[in-house]
């Protein structure tokens, strides 16, 4: 494929640049406009980390009485004995209602489908906090949303302590000791060497989240100490940022003992995919660290789980956690979640589509409302993604090559960010003072954001035909469309593909518009919807053009998944990674990012953090690595019956609302326990194809 370098290339094309392109632009870039107020509605209690939780032996314990008369049966060991040396036990002071009692249901609704239990594989278990539920990590962050600045670190988890070297390159990790996983089969550091070595070493197995050796530092090493001890070398001093990769999404080990029986390294003849699939969604009882396990899956229908007997985490009185016997997982969609939560044929939902704003907001005001509706800050954002590799990631034809020259033109990028009218766009999606225009890069809630290093292009429609031409795309062919250059794909209209999902209804109506701004300006966009996991699968493969994304945590935190806010390396970014010669054709500017972001890892020094993020954010805003649409707040909605719900739990900040909520301490006090458990006084059986849910007699 020739390059072609569109503004200098070719004398005819200069020729063509009409006096309108030479022209300086007319609207020059700002800082982004003042967000309509919107206040949160509830504020965080904000404590230290040692007011959450701490690891230690307490004198006794005690199970569900159900629990007790499976002991009594002879099919489980003493809670003591299933507990760990040191439980993690959850601090009174902590939970807004206190020691809570146990029994029913928390009935969970969801967009997404699994497609089986192998997330060191990649495989998604259907979104909407399953995922989050089953993988326990070393360490977690989704709480933090209440830990005051000053004493912002993740919490322990799986691994329960740690220290550093003198010199800061090594980090000794003491995991819980004794605990169990909830077939009975001991966690250990043979689990934490099996996800390091046989996950995410291996170039062949990439686990849902897409966690990378490089997601914790080139060329950063882990080593088995001991049973309950592992050893990590980094080349960077003290990086206390990668803690935070340590938790959901990207450390979170799964069953060796059931998994190396699957894994090609230790099966002879199996494949990878074999692998990948050895779990299918009728397989039940998978071995989890977490609170509940798989008993029933319906395709299509639900998916319910059952309490862990072997959890590790108590309450201060040493009743073993979770309060809640059942959870389910309704197979449905991300707009019904938020219609059941409401209605309270549901529990629980991230309000998280505008389109479902308002009746929300209607229907649990009024007083026999079985829900409440609290929402938090502007943490939802969308962005467009162009694709800026051009050095074969996703294996693009002719005309996809054409279009990534044409994504890495910052010109090009700058004609597409003029022609966005995001008051549009967000006002599409709802009235009133919920959405803003978001230029893209960090967000305001998180305390590295600086307004003044935040570059904004304003809705200009004339600037971004002027910059279009300067990129060297004209109507050639006076259909309303522009074309590429005579002699790229022989002058056809240019057409750029963008890659979305169906799941989401505010997901096709930004398509939507953004398809009918561009057309305005010229430029022929084509929406390719597709369903969640096919999305997600041709976005990590590098096959599309321009990529709609709802934002992650890092950029409304910048300390959870740091590496994440570059192209930190070649299997990292969402919109650009290693082509098919491994390297990455990094952008001046993205280098510039990428240096930033790994600087920022590499220092404690507070002020040093706060002007490298400045940098950050002028360098990703004013060269549009991706170009913001809108932001706005979404709203957690909870049954009314759940208690020991944190008050202004965020529906996304450092992870989903289904992590911060800390699910295992929430209960319901008996007189108000309904009767929707699906398999009352159950626990999870043999782990199994087709085995399910068994009695204690
Ligand atoms: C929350 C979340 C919990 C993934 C998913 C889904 C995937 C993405 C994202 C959200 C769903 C819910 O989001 O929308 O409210 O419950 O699950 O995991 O969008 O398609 O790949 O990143 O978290």
């Amino acid at each position: 494929m020739r390059k072609h370098v569109y503004a200098l290339g070719g004398a005819g094309l200069l020729l063509g640049v009409s006096v309108l392109a030479a022209q300086a632009q007319t609207v020059a870039p700002t800082t982004p406009p003042e967000p309509p107020k919107f206040d949160a509605q509830q504020v965080p209690t904000f404590v230290g980390i040692k007011d959450i939780l701490e690891f230690k032996a307490l004198p006794e314990y005690r199970e569900p009485d159900y629990v007790k008369a499976f002991v009594d049966a002879g099919k489980l060991p003493l809670v003591a004995e299933r507990l760990p040396k040191e439980p993690m036990v959850y601090k009174t002071a902590n939970m807004p209602d206190g020691v809570g009692s146990y029994g029913d249901v928390i009935r969970h609704v969801i967009g997404g489908r699994p497609e089986g239990w192998n997330y060191s594989a990649g495989q998604t278990q259907g979104w909407g906090g399953i995922d989050i539920g089953l993988s326990e990590c070393l360490t977690r962050t989704g709480p933090l949303f209440q830990v005051k600045a000053e004493e912002l670190e993740p919490l322990p988890n799986l691994a329960k302590s740690w220290e550093w070297s003198e010199d800061g390159h090594e980090l000794t990790m003491h995991l819980i000791e004794g605990a169990k996983w909830s077939d009975g089969d001991p966690f250990d550091a043979e689990d934490v060497m099996f996800f390091w070595n046989d996950v995410l070493i291996d170039p062949q197995v990439t686990p849902l989240n897409g966690a990378s050796p490089e997601t914790f530092g080139v060329g950063t090493t882990l080593e088995q100490v001991d049973a309950y001890t592992v050893k990590w070398t980094f080349k960077e001093v003290r990086p206390t940022q990668y803690l935070y990769s340590m938790a959901y999404g990207n450390f979170c080990p799964g069953p060796s003992h059931i998994l190396k029986a699957e894994h090609p390294a230790y099966k002879d003849g199996a494949t990878y995919d074999q692998f990948k699939n050895a779990f299918p969604p009728e397989y039940l009882n998978m071995p989890t660290m977490g609170g509940w396990v798989p008993v029933e899956y319906r395709a299509d229908d639900i998916i319910v789980m059952r309490r862990n007997p072997y959890y590790w985490k108590v309450d201060e009185a040493g009743n073993q956690l979770p309060y809640l016997d059942e959870m389910q997982y309704r197979l449905s969609t991300w707009a019904d979640r938020d219609v059941q939560a409401v209605a309270g044929s549901g529990d629980l939902s991230n309000l998280e589509q505008p389109e479902s704003f308002v009746e929300a907001l209607r229907r649990s005001a009024e007083e026999t409302a079985p829900a409440r509706l609290a929402f938090g800050a502007r943490t939802i954002s969308y962005s467009i993604y162009p694709n800026l590799s051009a050095n074969g990631w996703g294996e693009p034809d002719a005309r996809g090559q054409a279009v990534r020259e044409l994504n890495r033109n910052l010109d090009f990028r700058k004609a597409v960010s003029y022609a966005l009218d995001r008051q549009a766009l967000g006002e599409a999606l709802v009235k009133g003072p919920f959405t803003s225009p978001y230029p893209g890069g960090l967000m305001p809630p998180t305390s590295y954001y600086d307004n003044d290093s935040t570059v904004y292009y304003p809705y200009s429609l004339e600037d971004a035909k002027a910059l279009l031409e300067k990129a060297g795309l004209v109507d050639t062919d006076g259909n309303g469309f522009v074309n590429f250059p005579a002699d790229v794909q022989g002058g056809a209209d240019v057409e750029i593909t963008l890659i979305s999902t169906t799941d989401y209804q505010t997901d096709k109506s930004l398509a939507e518009g953004i398809v009918g701004q561009m057309e305005r300006l010229g430029l022929r966009v084509i929406s390719q919807s597709q369903a969640t996991n096919q999305r997600d699968a041709n976005v990590l493969a590098g096959k599309f053009d321009w990529s709609l994304v709802r934002n992650g945590s890092d950029l409304i935190t910048v300390v959870q998944n740091t590496q994440n806010l570059a192209p930190t390396g070649p299997q990292i970014s969402q919109a650009h990674r290693a082509g098919t010669d491994g390297t990455q054709d990094l952008l001046p500017f993205e280098q510039e990012m990428v240096d930033t972001v790994n600087a920022f890892v590499a220092t404690d020094d507070p002020q040093e953090r706060i002007d490298l993020m400045k940098t950050y954010q002028r360098t990703y805003t004013e060269n549009l690595y991706a170009i913001g649409l809108t932001q706005y707040p979404g709203a957690l909605i909870i049954n009314k019956r759940f208690a020991n719900v944190p008050a202004g739990t965020p529906i996304l900040q450092f992870n989903w609302a289904e992590d911060g909520l800390i699910r295992e301490r929430l209960y319901v006090p008996e007189d108000k326990q309904s009767d929707a458990e699906l398999f009352p006084d159950t626990l999870p059986g043999a782990p199994g194809k087709g085995n399910g849910p068994i009695a204690s007699n």
